[in-house]
C-alpha cells in the first residue's frame, strides 16, 4: 500500500519535472516589463553642436534635428527617464535578460548608426550635481540591419570607455551596472552628413524569465528532497504503526498494547483478562496458517460481539498467535463475571471454516488489580499464568489469579524443583502390584509403580507429583527412569522370570505421545537389556487418548510394531467413543477403581456400565483389567461377569521388588485362595 503510494508520488515528482522543463524552455515562464511606451513622456531631448534639435509631432519619443553643418563634433538624440525621474532612484534591470526596442532611425545618408545607453547611478562613482558621471552601458546598432522590433541581451552592453578615463574609475566599477538604471538615451552616432536626422522611440520592453532555468533546477532538486524526505518520514511512521497492529485481525499487537497501557493513566479497578485459543498451532500445522488466520478473525469477532455488552472500558489485543489480552477499567463486577463465563462456555466447538471442521475452545485466566498498584507486566503475566492453568487442567470454568491460586503455582514450582533434585540425586525406587488371572488367581502381571524417597516430597505422591512434571516438562527423563530401571530389574531376575513370564505394565504420560523419539528410545534399550518385547505393556490413561489425532496414532503404532503391548488405563473416565476405539492398537482396558467402586451400591445401574464396558471390550476383543477390587462382592461379581485380570488391595498391596519373588511362588495362589475364602465366610 505504502509502496504504491511512493510510486505514485515518484510518479508526480518525474511529471512535474518534465512539466516544469518543458514550460520553461517554452516560455511559460517569461515575463516582460514595458518599460516605455507611447503613453509615457519623461523624455528629454538632447543636443551638442550645431544642431537644431525639437521635439517630432509622432506619438512616442520623437526626436527631429537639423545639422546645418557637418563639421565640428554634434550629436542629437532623446532620453527616457525610468524611475523617480530625478537621476537617482532608478530601476533595476538585472532580474531581466535582454531589452526590446522598437524604433524608427532616419538619417540624411545611408550611415544609421544609433547609439543606446543604459544610463546608471550608483553613488561609488556618480555624482546627482554631474548628470555625465551616471555609467554609460552602451551598444551601438546598425538600424538598416535589423527588422524592427530588436531584442538585445543586456549582457552586449559596455561601458563607455572614455566614461572610464573621463572619471578614472577603479577596476570593481568598471563593468557594466544595470542596477539602478535611470535613463535610456538614444543618440545619433556621428553625424557626417548635413540634413534631418529623426528618431522615434515607440516603446522599450524589458524580457526575463520569472525563474532562470538553474534556479527552476534548484528548485526541483529541492522538492525531489524534501518528497524523498517525507517519504522516508512517512514510510518509517507507517512502520511503526505496523510493528504495533496485528494485520490479521486489525488489533493492536502486544507491542500497540503496552503503549496504550502504559501511556494512560489508568482509572481505577483494572482488570486484565486473557483468553486463549486452543489447539490453534495444531490447526496451523495441520491445515495452514491461512485456516489459522482465520480462526484467529472468528475469534475476535467473537469477543468482540461479547464485549459489546461489556458498560466499562476495554482494550483488546492479540497479545501472540492464540492469545488475546483485554484490559477493562473502572470494572464493574456483575458485567466482567457474565462476560467471563460467556467466553469459557465456548469450548470444544466445532467451527467449519471453508469446509474444514476445527476443534474450538477457550480458556480465560483473569487478574483483577483493584487498587491499581501492578505493572503491566505483572497484569499480562498473572493473567496469562491463570489462562494456562486453567488450559492445562481443561478447566470447564476460567481462572483467576489470585494469593491461593498464586500460593499453588508456587507450590507447584517447589515441587518441580524436588522432582528435579530426586532425579539428579536417584532419589526414585519401583514398587509392582500385581494383577491376577481371575481364572486361577496365579499373578499374570505386575503393574510397575513410582515411589520417591526424597525428603522434600514426603507426602506428596505420584498422583500429585508426576501431572508436575508433566506441567515442568520433567516427565520424559521420569518415563525413560521407570523404563530402563525395569528393565534393569527384569535383566537381573531374568532367570526365574522366565518360568512364569509375568507382563510389566509401565505408566507413561500421555506426553510420550508427541515425543517422536519415544519409539527409538523404547526398543534401543528393549535392545540394550535383551528384554522380549512381548513382556513389558504400557499403560496410557483414557484421557490422555481423548484428544491425539493421527500423528500420535502413529506412535501408537510404532510401539505395538515393536511387540510391546498397549493399555488403556483409568477406562470409562475419558469419554473415548466406540468408533475412536477401533483406531486405537490396544490390548487391554483397565476398568476404573471408580467405577468398580460403585459395584459396592448394589444397584443395578452401576453393575451395567461394568458389565457394558466388559461386553464392549469383548466385542473389540481386548482384554479387561478391573482395577482397585477392595471387596469379596467385587471380586465375585467380576469373576461372574468373566472380567479376565484383577488388581486390588483385596489380593495385595504394592510391594518392594524383594517381595515380588513370594508372590510369583505357587505358594502365593494357595493363600490368596485361603484368603478369599476367609473373607467370604466372614460376610
Ligand atoms: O501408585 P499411585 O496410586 O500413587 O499412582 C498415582 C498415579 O500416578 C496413577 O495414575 C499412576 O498411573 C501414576 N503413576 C505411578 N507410577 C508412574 C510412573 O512410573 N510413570 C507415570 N507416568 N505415571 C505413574
Ligand atoms: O491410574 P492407575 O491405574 O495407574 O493407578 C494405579 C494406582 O491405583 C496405584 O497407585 C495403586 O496403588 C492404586 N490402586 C490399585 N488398586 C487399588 C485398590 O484396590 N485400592 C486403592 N485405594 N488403590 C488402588
Ligand atoms: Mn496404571
Amino acid at each position: 500500500m505504502t509502496l504504491g503510494n511512493n510510486i505514485k508520488q515518484f510518479s508526480c515528482l518525474v511529471l512535474l519535472t518534465i512539466v516544469a522543463i518543458f514550460s520553461h524552455y517554452l516560455g511559460v515562464f517569461n515575463t516582460k516589463y514595458a518599460l516605455y511606451n507611447d503613453n509615457f513622456d519623461p523624455i528629454e531631448l538632447i543636443s551638442l553642436g550645431d544642431v537644431r534639435v525639437s521635439k517630432g509631432e509622432q506619438k512616442g519619443a520623437h526626436v527631429v534635428c537639423q545639422l546645418d553643418d557637418a563639421s565640428g563634433y554634434n550629436l542629437c538624440g532623446v532620453g527616457i527617464g525610468v524611475g523617480e525621474n530625478d537621476w537617482v532612484s532608478g530601476k533595476n534591470f538585472n532580474p531581466y535578460e535582454s531589452i526590446e526596442f522598437e524604433l524608427f532611425y532616419k538619417t540624411p545618408d545611408d550611415k544609421s548608426r544609433l547609439k543606446i545607453s543604459l544610463r546608471n547611478h550608483n553613488k561609488n562613482y556618480s555624482k546627482s550635481s554631474d548628470r555625465v558621471s551616471h555609467k554609460f552601458n552602451t551598444i551601438t546598432l546598425d538600424t538598416s540591419t535589423f527588422d524592427l522590433p530588436i531584442d538585445v541581451p543586456l549582457e552586449v552592453f559596455q561601458v563607455e570607455t572614455w566614461w572610464l578615463s573621463q572619471y578614472n574609475v577603479d577596476f570593481e566599477n568598471s563593468l557594466s551596472d544595470f542596477s539602478n538604471i535611470i535613463q535610456v538615451e538614444f543618440l545619433t552616432s556621428g553625424m557626417e552628413a548635413e540634413g534631418g536626422y529623426e528618431i522615434l522611440v515607440k516603446s522599450i520592453t524589458l524580457r526575463g524569465k520569472a525563474i532562470s532555468f538553474q534556479n527552476l533546477i534548484t528548485i526541483i532538486v529541492c522538492i525531489w528532497f524534501f518528497t524523498g524526505i517525507y517519504c522516508i518520514f512517512r514510510q518509517q511512521n507507517l512502520v511503526k504503526e505496523i510493528s504495533k497492529k496485528d494485520m490479521v485481525t486489525g488489533l493492536h499487537n502486544h507491542i500497540g498494547f503496552e503503549r496504550i497501557v502504559q501511556s494512560r493513566a489508568l482509572g481505577n479497578n483494572i482488570s486484565m483478562h486473557y483468553i486463549g485459543i486452543s489447539e490453534l498451532k495444531d490447526i496451523s500445522d495441520t491445515y495452514g496458517y491461512k485456516i489459522a488466520d482465520e480462526v484467529a478473525i472468528y475469534a475476535t469477532n467473537l469477543i468482540k460481539e461479547k464485549l459489546s455488552k461489556v458498560q466499562c472500558e476495554s482494550y483488546l489485543c492479540r497479545y501472540s498467535d492464540d492469545g488475546f489480552a483485554i484490559l477493562f477499567e473502572n470494572t464493574n463486577e456483575e458485567d466482567l463475571i457474565s462476560f467471563s463465563k460467556e467466553i469459557t462456555r465456548i469450548k470444544k466447538k466445532i467451527i467449519t471454516i471453508r469446509s474444514h471442521k476445527v476443534n474450538f475452545s477457550m480458556y480465560l485466566g483473569v487478574f483483577n488489580s483493584p487498587d491499581c498498584t501492578h505493572d503491566y507486566r505483572t497484569l499480562i503475566s498473572h493473567s496469562r499464568a491463570a489462562m494456562n492453568y486453567s488450559q492445562q487442567n481443561n478447566s470447564l470454568s476460567f481462572q483467576v489469579f489470585d494469593d491461593e491460586f498464586s500460593q499453588e503455582i508456587l507450590q507447584n514450582k517447589n515441587i518441580s524443583e524436588y522432582i528435579k533434585s530426586a532425579i539428579s540425586n536417584d532419589e526414585f525406587t519401583l514398587n509392582f502390584m500385581p494383577i491376577y488371572k481371575t481364572e486361577t488367581l496365579e499373578v499374570s502381571a505386575m503393574e510397575v509403580l513410582l515411589r520417591t524417597n526424597s525428603e522434600s516430597l514426603i507426602g506428596i505422591g505420584p498422583d500429585v507429583f508426576i501431572p508436575i512434571a508433566e506441567k515442568f516438562n520433567l516427565i520424559k527423563e521420569i518415563d525413560a527412569w521407570v523404563i530402563e530401571n525395569t528393565l534393569s530389574i527384569i535383566k537381573e531376575n531374568y532367570t526365574y522370570l522366565e518360568a512364569t513370564k509375568p507382563i510389566f505394565c509401565i505408566n507413561i504420560s500421555s506426553e510420550q505421545l508427541r515425543n517422536t523419539k519415544f519409539v527409538d528410545l523404547l526398543s534401543r534399550l528393549l535392545k540394550q537389556y535383551d528384554i522380549p518385547a512381548e513382556w513389558i505393556e504400557l499403560e496410557l490413561t483414557e484421557t490422555s487418548l481423548v484428544n491425539v489425532e493421527d500423528k500420535n496414532i502413529e506412535v501408537l503404532q510404532g510401539i505395538r510394531d515393536l511387540g510391546v503391548r498397549l493399555s488403556l488405563d483409568d477406562y470409562g473416565t475419558g469419554y473415548i467413543s466406540f468408533n475412536q476405539l477401533i483406531n486405537y492398537p490396544v490390548n487391554n482396558l483397565k476398568i476404573d477403581k471408580s467405577f468398580i467402586d460403585l459395584l459396592e451400591n448394589k444397584d443395578d445401574a452401576s453393575k451395567m456400565i461394568v458389565k457394558s464396558i466388559h461386553s464392549l471390550a469383548t466385542t473389540y476383543q481386548l482384554t479387561t483389567v478391573a482395577e482397585g477390587v477392595e471387596t469379596i462382592e467385587q471380586y465375585h461379581y467380576l469373576s461372574e461377569l468373566g472380567c479376565d485380570f484383577l488388581q486390588g488391595y483385596l489380593f495385595c498391596k504394592p510391594v518392594p521388588w524383594n517381595q515380588v519373588k513370594t508372590l510369583l511362588d505357587p505358594s502365593h495362589i494357595e493363600e490368596v485362595r485361603e484368603k478369599l475364602k476367609e473373607k467370604h465366610i466372614e460376610r
